[in-house]
């Protein structure tokens, strides 16, 4: 059954509507965005390098406090404001850019190559470090999910993104809108509109988790098989396979679902282009 009240206030829908964003939400506490960054790095450290491409996708099919970020009420109710309440998590990334690092995000639009057939994709990116505008928070171009704009792929070395995509269009003739966070909050940007972010100039990591939520009704168009997570309500289409929570980190039966949830996502990234390294985005 639907909530009574919502989390978000008339303007933010608006804004949400008309210029396809809301920036700093109260999400997690700060105290539990830098407990998930501790799980993060403890399991960082295991590894003795960051999270590469292969984990940093899909990765709430891996560790069960990913999951419970996925599925938390203050999130979820932000989110059922905007899409109704049958929610599906399609996927999850984590965003990080060391200290003093080249790394950026150039300017794009997500569900031009997603293959999913929804205007309702809502992006949530939740900071679990300060995201601050010298260490390259992620900044929209308002307004931008009414148009479609060209990309061309760069592969440049330093984009996060699988094929360096770019917009083709002047970013001079618009207006940019920064999005700071402090650790644990969140913003929301429509799937549809332009968002990029600079490089870190800070001493410290930049490190967010990006969670794409659908209407239930959402189709893949791309691949034959895909995967997304029931996380509200009911699903009475069924055109996505479910994926269930881990039962522990990286828990055996989590891994292999995890590797078929993200050989989807590779497919689906690469239709049409050339593959050249695991897919994030
Ligand atoms: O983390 C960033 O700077 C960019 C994130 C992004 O492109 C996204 O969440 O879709």
């Amino acid at each position: 059954m639907a909530r009574d009240e919502k989390l978000l206030t008339a303007a933010q829908i608006g804004q949400y509507r008309e210029l396809g964003y809301i920036a700093a939400i109260d999400g997690l506490l700060p105290s539990e965005a830098h407990a998930a960054r501790a799980r993060l790095e403890r399991h960082e450290s295991t590894l003795g390098h960051p999270l590469g491409p292969g984990q940093r996708s899909r990765s709430h099919y891996l560790f069960t406090w990913v999951d419970d970020i996925m599925r938390d009420p203050r999130i979820l109710d932000a989110v059922e404001d905007l899409i109704g309440p049958n929610i599906l998590c399609w996927g999850s990334i984590f965003w990080i850019k060391e200290a003093r690092s080249a790394s950026y995000v150039g300017w794009h639009q997500d569900l031009q190559y997603w293959g999913l057939d929804t205007s309702d994709l809502v992006n949530v990116w939740v900071a679990l470090s300060s995201a601050s505008e010298q260490a390259g928070c992620m900044s929209v171009l308002p307004g931008t999910h009414h148009e479609q704009f060209e990309h061309v792929e760069t592969y440049d070395e330093d984009s996060l993104l699988t094929r360096g995509q770019e917009l083709t269009i002047d970013i001079g003739e618009r207006t940019p809108k920064a999005m700071p966070l402090a650790p644990g909050q969140f913003s929301i940007h429509n799937g549809r509109l332009a968002h990029g972010s600079s490089p870190n100039a800070s001493d410290d990591r930049r490190i967010g988790l990006s969670l794409q939520y659908i209407p239930t009704s959402a189709r893949q168009t791309l691949v034959e098989w895909d995967t997304a997570a029931l996380v509200r309500g009911v699903d009475e289409f069924h055109h996505f396979e479910h994926g269930l929570s881990p039962e522990a980190d990286l828990h055996p039966d989590a891994v292999a679902f995890h590797a078929r949830a993200v050989e989807a996502l590779r497919e689906l990234i690469y239709a049409g282009a050339e593959r050249q390294t695991d897919p994030s985005v």
